[in-house]
């Protein structure tokens, strides 16, 4: 099993206990991060552990219960559009002319380890299909 799986295996665990998780110290800056754009409702900055030239994520800076995309009611509706064209005007910003590529990782199948809803936009290479 990879690291990665195991990671996702362990972080869904605590996945609906609504804690704060590294995100939350990210927004409020306790912990830095290179952050690359803000607004009111979306944050953006460069993933630590970079799978590709650039790979940034954008979450919402408030969770309201989107641990993840599974999560999402009709009230996110909104938020969730938002966080998408955010993704899309920061890849125009990073120079990603030629595209790239927009993942949620979701619950323990999707492999997602932090339980803060987050696009990951990675660019900068030829991606390929299918993903692992
Ligand atoms: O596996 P999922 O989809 O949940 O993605 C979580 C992402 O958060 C991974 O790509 C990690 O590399 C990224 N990550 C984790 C931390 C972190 C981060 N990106 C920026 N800054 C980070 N800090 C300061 N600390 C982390 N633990």
């Amino acid at each position: 099993m990879s690291s990665e799986v195991e990671k996702a295996q362990a972080a869904a665990s605590g996945a609906d206990s609504g804690a704060p998780t590294i995100f939350d110290k990210i927004i409020s800056k306790e912990i830095p991060a290179q952050v690359i754009y803000e607004d009111d409702q979306a944050l953006a900055f460069r993933d630590i552990s970079p799978q590709g030239p650039v790979h940034f994520l954008v979450i919402p800076k408030v969770r309201n219960g989107l641990t993840g995309l599974s999560k999402a009611t009709e009230e996110h509706k909104p938020l969730l559009g938002h966080l998408l064209y955010v993704a899309a005007q920061v890849a125009k910003q990073e120079g990603l002319a030629k595209g790239y590529r927009v993942t949620i990782n979701d619950g323990p199948d999707g492999s997602q380890s932090v339980y803060h809803l987050h696009l990951h936009i990675i660019g900068g290479r030829q991606m390929t299909w299918p993903p692992g």
